[in-house]
């Protein structure tokens, strides 16, 4: 598979990187995020896997260290992979949570808000993320290719993600 350049049959991730979404009585925990890739935007929390982590585990860490919560009833949800003009490749794990310890708080990396899911603010988040955020909402496991020139969406292909196999 190739597109604008990209030749996804060759590609390797450079950094590996979470995300994880609490869905909770008809609404999301999101972020505003404050700094790091994607600072300005909304996002959730998440961040970079470290060596030695598995993806759940740094999904879990990360969050516990933006929001100081723990998420319960963690499942993945999809993979991401990323290309850059610039270079850099980028694997992201996706979770979904069904419920939280503790009171989400502010912290310097993030500030947390809860938005219902029928007015998730996608123009202030990454342009894929409402291409693939239906799919988390309902529970499909998903697998997106996404070609970004800066914050520009410029090629990208989801599919259904078979979680035993390959992708
Ligand atoms: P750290 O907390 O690990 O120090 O660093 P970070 O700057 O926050 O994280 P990173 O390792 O650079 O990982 C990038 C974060 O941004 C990670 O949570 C995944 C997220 N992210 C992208 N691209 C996209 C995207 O297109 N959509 C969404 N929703 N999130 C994205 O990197």
């Amino acid at each position: 598979m190739r597109h604008q350049g990209t030749d996804w049959t060759t590609w390797k991730p450079g950094r590996r990187a979470t995300l994880l979404f609490v869905v909770r009585e008809g609404k999301v925990l999101l972020i505003h995020k404050k700094r790091g890739l994607g600072a300005g935007k909304v996002n959730g929390p998440g961040g970079h896997v470290e060596n030695g982590e598995t993806p759940l585990e740094a999904a879990v860490r990360e969050v516990e260290e933006e929001l100081g919560i723990i998420p319960l009833g963690v499942e993945p949800s999809g993979e991401l992979r990323f290309q850059f003009t610039d270079g850099l490749a980028l694997l992201v794990y996706v979770f979904r949570a069904s419920d939280l310890r503790g009171e989400p708080r502010e912290s310097d990396e993030a500030t947390p808000f809860w938005a219902p899911l029928e007015e998730i603010p996608f123009d202030r988040m990454w342009a894929d993320d409402r291409i693939w955020f239906p799919w988390l909402l309902r529970g499909e496991p998903f697998a997106g290719w996404f070609t970004f020139d800066g914050e520009a969406l410029l090629d990208f292909e989801l599919r259904h993600w078979d979680v035993d196999g390959a992708a």
